[in-house]
């Protein structure tokens, strides 16, 4: 049957910063040594506090903790490229980009700790709390965009996901939706190459993740999510597009290179090989000999950064625990329903060992 061609797809993709640290001036964002030692020193913060944290929860002191070691420039180079009247709107993976907005550490110690104050929203701040149904939050993003389209507003969001959430009828639904109203969204997929243990293969037969942005009308667009300036520059103008009515769906190809939680051991499905390749091109790495070249950095100056990161982080836990003891961890009890159910006395009962006759 002779077939005329209906619609034809391709995908960019970005690459400014390689795995060597070289650069392609040409492509290079205009961003200020303050701009790029802030962009780093968030990166390495975020990173020590992952370890930070491991061990924190190690110790019984924190319930569950979701590390993004490996995926600091993603969130970093993207979160960076927002305006302060733009919303954030998160999974439960995004300590890089709360830093990168300002949230101070011991507020993401308070949230692992059961603490509602952890995950507070201000008009001011324009975050969201962490969403954990996975791509819940997707459209979260594109209603607060539709909100932003139809006041008018001079402002977009974003929206951070896994590679798993595009298989989550929300994130389609939601880039539906935003692309049919013209919500100020744009989505960023974080492929971090596996939802727990399910590999970026078994997710689906699609070749990128970015073209699911096609059934949706909208525009989709790689980049690699270990540069922290390519990020930065397809999500600066993404939202650039976005704050005009027009989302915009990023995937940052990335790696997770610890945990997907404290919960996991993912030398069950994972290779050393793969974990050693994926080292190589680390975010973090490559962005510093960036640094270096351009004699922003030298061993002094990470030295003096690595000490305040230190003081800092001391400072931040001490905090965090200090808070700890205001946890009613009871109260998880009592706001699940407006009337406690039987079944919810009864784990009560439970919890404090009162049922064990
Ligand atoms: C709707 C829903 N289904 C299942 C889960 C359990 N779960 C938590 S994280 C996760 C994998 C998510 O993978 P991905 O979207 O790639 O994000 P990543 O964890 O890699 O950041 C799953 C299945 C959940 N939280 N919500």
């Amino acid at each position: 049957m002779p077939r005329e061609t209906a619609y034809e797809l391709s995908i960019d993709h970005v690459q400014v910063l390689e795995s060597d640290g070289s650069v392609d001036a040409e492509l290079e964002p205009d961003l200020s040594e303050d701009d790029l030692l802030e962009m780093y020193w968030t990166m390495k913060r975020s990173r020590r506090l992952d370890e930070r944290a491991i061990a924190l929860q190690r110790r019984g002191e924190l319930g569950t903790y979701a590390p993004a070691t490996g995926q600091e420039a993603a969130q970093v180079g993207s979160a960076h490229a927002l305006a302060d009247e733009d919303w954030m709107v998160t999974s439960f993976r995004e300590t890089p980009a709360y830093l990168a907005r300002g949230t101070p550490p011991h507020m993401l110690l308070w949230y692992a700790m059961g603490m509602e104050e952890g995950s507070a929203t201000t008009r001011e701040s324009r975050n969201m709390p962490p969403s954990i149904p996975v791509g819940s939050q997707a459209l979260h993003g594109a209603g607060l965009g539709w909100a932003q389209e139809i006041a008018d507003e001079d402002a977009a969001s974003l929206v951070y996901f896994g590679d798993g959430a595009t298989s989550e009828g929300d994130v389609y639904e939601a880039t539906n939706l935003a692309g049919v109203f013209g919500s100020h969204t744009v989505f960023l997929c974080q492929n971090n190459q596996y939802a727990i243990s399910v590999p970026r293969a078994k997710q689906t037969r699609a070749e990128t993740l970015a073209q699911k942005a096609a059934a949706a009308g909208i525009e989709g667009v790689q980049v690699d999510g270990n540069d922290v300036l390519g990020t930065y520059a397809v999500v600066r103008d993404a939202l650039e597009s976005a704050r005009e009515g027009d989302p915009v769906f990023v995937e940052a190809l990335t790696y997770r290179r610890s945990l997907h939680t404290t919960s996991d051991d993912p030398s069950v499905y994972r290779q050393e090989e793969e974990e050693e390749e994926w080292e190589a091109r680390d975010p973090l790495t490559r962005f510093e000999t960036y640094l270096r070249n351009r004699d922003t950095l030298d061993d002094d100056r990470i030295a003096d950064i690595e000490a305040s990161i230190e003081d800092d982080l001391r400072e931040e836990i001490r905090l965090g625990n200090e808070g700890r003891e205001a946890v009613d961890v009871e109260e998880m009890f009592e706001y699940a329903y407006e009337t406690p159910i039987p079944e919810v006395e009864r784990q009560r009962a439970a919890f404090r060992g009162e049922d064990r006759d």
